[in-house]
């Protein structure tokens, strides 16, 4: 299985900013940890972070045919963005949707996805694991 890692905008901060909400870890530990479990289970992996959702847009065309899953953390386009969904639509792979922090326990706006309801499955309030649990759950 060929896994493709999507982190949306603001995600490079992870680690440096808002500890209370996000923890400590930085993106570049997110990816080394998904990297070993992938190994682990016999997956490959390719992450990537843009602020930008044109350049998310475009990785998730560029998928097709070189992955077979997307695990993705869309950042604040979770709660906004109609055309990653239509990406994602569009390009017809499985994807879980994952987040550091609960948006259920956040401010009301967090509370709607654009994505959830078309996701294989959703993580979220586990810190760094959302990823993790994500990942094992696209591989299992
Ligand atoms: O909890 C998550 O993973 C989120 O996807 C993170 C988004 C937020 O808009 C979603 O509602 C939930 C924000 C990403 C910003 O990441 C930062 C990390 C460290 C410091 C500041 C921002």
């Amino acid at each position: 299985m060929r896994i493709l890692v999507l982190h949306g905008p603001n995600l490079n901060l992870l680690g440096e900013r808002e500890p209370e909400t996000y923890g400590s870890a930085t993106l570049a530990d997110v990816d080394a940890l998904l990297l070993r479990v992938a190994t682990e289970l016999g997956a490959t992996i390719e992450c990537a972070q843009s602020n930008h959702e044109g350049v998310l847009v475009d990785r998730i065309h560029g998928a097709r045919g070189h992955a077979d899953a997307i695990l993705i953390n869309p950042g604040g386009l979770t709660h906004t963005s109609v055309v990653l969904r239509d990406a994602l639509l569009a390009v017809g792979l499985p994807f879980v949707e994952v987040h550091v922090s609960n948006i259920h326990a956040r401010e009301p706006f967090r509370r709607h996805s654009y994505l959830s309801d078309i996701a294989r499955g959703v993580v979220s309030g586990f810190g760094p694991a959302s990823y993790e649990l994500g990942l094992r759950g696209l591989l299992g």
